[in-house]
């Protein structure tokens, strides 16, 4: 990046958190990391305390912690209010026998009260698990019973999709609307439960290429990783107005829409409702957004809007980032072209707990690679016996272990969890890249089955277990389909049974079938009958590779 460039980004930028990743990228110490935490000195943790009740401690309980926004509804509470909140929420919590180290469940829509009933879990020592709202039945009863979460917080709406009577160790439902109504107490003494680095603090579940989602478990600790990629990546400062537009069920909706945010005592955006050009653009420039992070999906529905974006005040903007997918270099310099500004890219897992490849905002930027290593992380390209290849290779994207932000354990699975770890001193993601002599690293895709539409991880075999329910599906293959607006899109083949015809109604009501007992995301946006679906000769299992090379070789020709 020339001087010139350089300059005219710190011009629309400011100065940053870290000047210069050179300066740092070899001699820095998680520990240095730690110590902007308050519990370095006390020993005590609570990840919850260090998000919203130290602020207010250290006299910001009058700076706006969050705004909210959903079609014409308005809100803004501050850190005052937002731990008043907390621990209204974390008394009814107690009040029902919730104890340290309980699994207790968050199923709302993106609200105030989901980001307040996460705290609250998280403050009294429990495990949260936040739930994507838009999951349905089944995908609700899987996870909760998984980790046998005993408590559920939703609302009168999204209750309809909780099959209690499934759910065994369910032992109560709150609602939100109930507790916001309850008179609030003030508390007598503080409802922090002071815990151990290594306590659970929180569990997403997430798809693999076989098997149900896992329950990957992170600790109280992830926060170190959490609080210093929050200053360092995000780039978060005092006047900031930072919006994520990630739900919480969502790891990047957790760490990066409220735990690193907040952590760094940022003001925060809530938006609800569906994703629309007009409204988003209009959020920014109303609530004068700095700093926005999203997903290559969505940088590519706003893009195929045209320039709809001309009528919007954006010079608000200083910085924004992306995850999830692969981000086209075409969307980078629609950005830099439209909005002066560069997308900066990261890359990360919900196992990682945090980011790991990145862009720092003052750093040069390759368009099509994802970065370079956050300082304090080695990535390490490996071959299939696991020694480190050169550079320029493509192979097994691997990083040193451990790291702060890595999972403690994936619930109940020990097996998975080691099956992460394969070679000595490594972690395996799981995707395929390459790193160039700089250090920068460039995605090639995955070395298993995962389906990513949308930034969303899809695990075929649930998409598999939940077509084969359908009484007309005999046997399913589901691929990822290259898409261009959503980088993939879920492609189910199907053999039917007999006495059952092909038709368009038929395979729209197989589709229908999946996204009402499974969740929208993952319901396959196109379906496929044959005659037989290619399996291994010796195993019988479904060659879900082979179909996608047919897949892939028919988009070619
Ligand atoms: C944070 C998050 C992880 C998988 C990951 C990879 C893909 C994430 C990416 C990216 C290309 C990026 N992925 N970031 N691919 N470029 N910048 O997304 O977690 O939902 O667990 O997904 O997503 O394949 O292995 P998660």
């Amino acid at each position: 990046m020339s001087a010139k460039e350089i300059n005219e980004i710190k011009a629309i930028a400011g100065s940053y958190n870290l000047e210069n990743y050179d300066q740092v990228k070899d001699t820095f110490e998680w520990e240095d990391a730690a110590k902007e935490l308050s519990y370095f000195q006390t020993g005590k943790v609570n990840a919850a305390y260090e998000t919203i009740d130290r602020h207010v401690e250290e006299g910001y309980g009058d700076k706006i912690a969050l705004h909210y926004i959903n079609g014409d509804e308005r809100k803004s509470l501050t850190f005052n209010e937002v731990k008043h909140q907390t621990d209204h929420y974390a008394q009814v919590l107690k009040d029902h026998g919730v104890q340290k180290g309980d699994r207790v469940f968050v199923f709302l829509p993106k609200t105030p009260a989901c980001y307040i009933s996460i705290l609250a879990v998280i403050k009294i020592g429990a495990i949260a698990g936040p739930l994507f709202e838009a999951f349905m039945e089944e995908a609700v009863k899987d996870r909760i019973n998984d980790c046998k979460g005993t408590v559920l917080i939703t609302d009168k709406e999204l209750v309809k999709r909780v099959p209690q009577k499934d759910i065994p160790s369910l032992e109560t439902i709150l609602f939100a609307e109930e507790i916001d109504a309850l008179p609030q107490a003030p508390a007598k003494e503080s409802l922090v439960e002071w815990v151990d680095l290594e306590d659970g603090l929180i569990i997403h579940y997430t798809s693999g290429s076989t098997g149900k989602p896992k329950g990957v478990l992170h600790a109280h600790r992830s926060m170190i990783h959490h609080i210093i990629s929050g200053k360092w990546v995000l780039d978060i400062q005092e006047d900031d107005v930072y919006w994520c537009t990630s739900h919480p069920g969502w790891v990047t909706g957790s760490v990066y829409g409220l735990f690193a945010p907040w952590l760094n005592r940022a003001t925060i955006v809530i938006q609800g409702g569906r994703f629309k050009a007009e409204n988003w653009y209009q959020l920014i420039a109303e609530l004068k957004v700095t700093t926005w992070y999203s997903a290559p999906t969505a940088f590519r529905m706003l893009l195929s809007q045209g320039e709809i974006f001309k009528e919007y005040d954006l010079s608000s903007l200083r910085h924004i980032l992306s995850v999830g997918e692969p981000l086209n270099p075409e969307v980078i310099h629609w950005a830099w072209n439209n909005l002066g500004l560069r997308i900066h890219d990261t890359w990360w897992m919900t196992e990682t707990g945090g980011h790991l490849i990145v862009n720092l905002p003052n750093e040069k930027i390759k368009p099509g690679s994802m970065g370079r290593p956050f300082p304090g992380i080695t990535v390490g390209i490996l071959d299939s016996e696991g020694n480190e290849l050169p550079r320029g290779s493509v192979g097994q994207l691997a990083i040193r272990a451990p790291w702060p932000g890595l999972m403690k354990e994936i619930w109940g699975n020990k097996d998975k969890f080691n099956s992460y770890f394969l070679y000595e001193g490594w972690y395996i993601s799981g995707d395929l890249a390459l790193q160039d002599e700089e250090g920068y690293v460039f995605f090639q895709g995955r070395s298993d089955d995962m389906i990513n539409s949308a930034g969303e991880r899809i695990g075929p075999f649930e998409v598999e277990s939940k077509l084969i329910e359908h009484p007309a599906v005999s046997e399913a293959g589901v691929v990822g389909k290259p898409d261009p607006i959503r980088g993939e899109i879920v492609k189910a083949f199907i053999t039917l049974r007999t006495g059952f015809v092909e038709s368009e109604a038929l395979l729209e009501e197989i589709r229908l079938f999946v996204r009402k007992n499974l969740s929208a995301h993952a319901a396959p946006r196109e379906i496929e009958v044959v005659d037989e679906l290619p399996k291994t000769k010796i195993s019988g299992k479904i060659l879900r590779r082979k179909l996608k090379e047919q897949e892939l070789q028919k988009l070619h020709a």
